[in-house]
């Protein structure tokens, strides 16, 4: 995928309404770090939709977590889950709050408001295009989130893009093979 740190611009993503682009402009605190990645998959987006938009099962695309419960709500804004990551990660839990559940403008934001692990305040926003083919969709999933202590802003970056490509890359394996 295309990591575009913080330099994700209207002129660079032309075909993409304003309306959806603000969705990824992050107010950025002085002790965090924002940035973006970007894929198209070779799926429709409400084949694509269908999996992003289902906050209780992160899992099915997002490899690192090995479980997800959802812990207040039915799946409406405020809605709360506790993931579980898999081993190997400097984390074990994750509490995060559906932000955003936008199913006309294929817009989905949560917050992580807890858990054991060093991305504190991250907050992610994920918008859904079409390509001008119909047949396609573009993804892109931009984040902020604070610098931990000892790492720099660099580090922190390039250690939540690899998450974010990685997750990415397969949702486009999951909805590729749906779509066939
Ligand atoms: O889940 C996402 O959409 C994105 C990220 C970056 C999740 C990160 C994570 O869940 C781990 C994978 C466990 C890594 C959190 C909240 C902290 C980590 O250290």
């Amino acid at each position: 995928p295309h990591v575009l740190s913080r330099q994700l611009s209207p002129s660079s993503i032309t075909p993409i309404p304003e309306v959806l682009f603000s969705y990824h402009n992050h107010r950025v605190g002085p002790n965090q770090c924002s940035s973006a990645v970007v894929r198209t998959i070779s799926a429709p987006v409400p084949t694509v939709w269908s999996v992003v938009r289902r906050f209780d099962n992160p899992q099915a695309y997002k490899h690192f977590l090995k479980s997800c419960h959802v812990i207040l709500g039915n799946g409406d804004i405020g809605t709360l889950r506790d993931v579980r990551v898999v081993s190997g990660l400097p984390a074990s839990s994750s509490t995060e709050r559906l932000d955003i559940l936008d199913e006309d403008r294929h817009v989905i934001s949560f917050s992580v408001v807890g858990g054991e692990h060093r991305l504190h305040n991250y907050r992610s926003v994920t918008t859904l295009h079409s390509t001008k083919d119909g047949h396609g969709t573009v993804v892109i999933e931009s984040y902020v989130v604070d610098v931990p202590s000892g790492n720099t802003r660099e580090e922190t970056c390039v250690f939540v893009d690899t998450i974010v490509g990685c997750n990415l890359r397969s949702l486009a394996k999951i909805a590729e093979k749906m779509d066939r």
